[in-house]
């Protein structure tokens, strides 16, 4: 039980998926620091220290209040002295920049960094550089893509997508998914699942759609993965981000760039049209309460695996449930049916947002 003269009487959770983290995050600028370091970490390979910086963060998302000193965040779960020291500097990163672009990653970052380059212009100018297609199409929408899509955009984004996919195939099921599921106002991107009910046509569900944007005009560029998805594999141990389903990570253009309710629009430069990110994940129909759960993602839903893994001996990922007690794969048709098999009350995807 924790609790101050200054903030309400408060019993924190260490898991993620026991608590409920709601959009409005008290403490940003703090969280938005530790997650800095989180990803630097990811990629300096430290999984520990990445793990608990990003176990710090969502604890503080989850707080109905701001911290505005370390003694307010005494009794909390998580918090270990880096993360403390992090907080009382509320460091920054200078390569941060080049992160933001699509396509570069905290390695290419660091490695431009070093190398002394410091804007944009420095990367676009320097010698012996190459960018890939992914990073090219990254500075090209730069400032369209780092513009916050907003809910009336990602609407009218997924009134694109039915389009599509009614035309491939009129009854195949579309779910919007991550952080606009979540309740989000804004987002980087907007992620859908699509999935057809005849098993085995979902892939071609999705090649149909990329196709159909392509010959509308729509599509200004288009990474598409194949499906490596193998039901017999067990879920992985370790932390994995990525799935095996077939899924594209597409920039697609959003005509009418003042959507009502839209951040910015094109306001301004008169194009009637911006660039928005947007990933589909295509899993077979019988996997689609846990891919749903996975792309719904945040921190609350790594937490559930946690929680799988540590109190109940299951391994839960994108794919499937696994009881190891049991040795036996426990079926979900619904979210509800995945929290049931953990013995969790269920949580609402706005609930989620740790
Ligand atoms: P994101 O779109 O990166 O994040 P978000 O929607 O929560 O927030 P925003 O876009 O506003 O920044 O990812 C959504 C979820 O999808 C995330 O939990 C990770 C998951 N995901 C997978 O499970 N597999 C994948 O291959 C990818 C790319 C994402
Ligand atoms: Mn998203
Ligand atoms: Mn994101
Ligand atoms: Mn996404």
């Amino acid at each position: 039980v924790y609790g101050t003269s200054s903030t309400p009487l408060l019993t924190v959770s260490q898991y993620a998926c026991k608590r409920r983290t709601t959009t409005v995050n008290n403490n940003k600028i703090l969280t938005d620091a530790l997650e800095v370091l989180a990803e630097s970490y990811e990629f300096k390979e430290i999984p520990g220290r990445c793990l608990a910086f990003r176990r710090a963060s969502s604890v503080l998302k989850s707080l109905p209040w701001a911290v505005r000193c370390l003694r307010d965040t005494e009794g909390l779960p998580c918090l270990g002295e880096h993360s403390k020291a992090v907080m009382e500097k509320s460091l920054s990163f200078g390569n941060a920049l080049f992160t933001s672009v699509f396509g570069v990653g905290p390695k290419t970052a660091e490695k431009w960094y070093r190398g002394g380059l410091r804007s944009f212009s420095d990367v676009l100018a320097a010698p012996g550089i190459h960018l890939n297609r992914m990073q090219q199409s990254g500075f090209l929408h730069y400032g369209d893509i780092s513009r916050a899509v907003s809910k009336a955009e990602a609407r009218a984004l997924g009134n694109l997508i039915d389009e599509a996919v009614r035309a491939v195939t009129p009854d195949a099921v579309l779910a919007l998914t991550g952080g606009f599921r979540r309740g989000k106002e804004f987002g980087h991107d907007v992620d859908f699942i699509v999935t057809t009910r005849e098993p085995g046509k979902e892939e071609k569900l999705l090649t149909g759609i990329i196709e159909r944007l392509k010959q509308q005009g729509l599509l200004l560029y288009c990474e598409y993965n194949a499906s490596t998805f193998d039901m017999v594999k067990l879920p992985s141990h370790q932390f994995e981000a990525m799935d095996h389903f077939a899924k594209c990570f597409l920039i697609v253009r959003l005509e009418g760039g003042r959507v009502e309710g839209g951040l910015h629009g094109a306001e301004g430069d008169g194009r009637g049209w911006r660039a928005v990110r947007v990933d589909l994940v295509s899993p077979p129909m019988d996997r689609y309460a846990f891919a749903l759960l996975g792309w719904t993602g945040s921190r609350f839903e790594r937490d559930l695996r946690r929680f799988a893994r540590a109190e109940r001996r299951m391994l839960l990922d994108n794919h499937t449930l696994y009881d190891k007690t049991k040795k036996e794969f426990l079926a979900a048709t619904t979210e509800k049916d995945i929290f049931a098999h953990l013995g969790l009350e269920y949580i609402e995807p706005w609930q989620r947002n740790a």
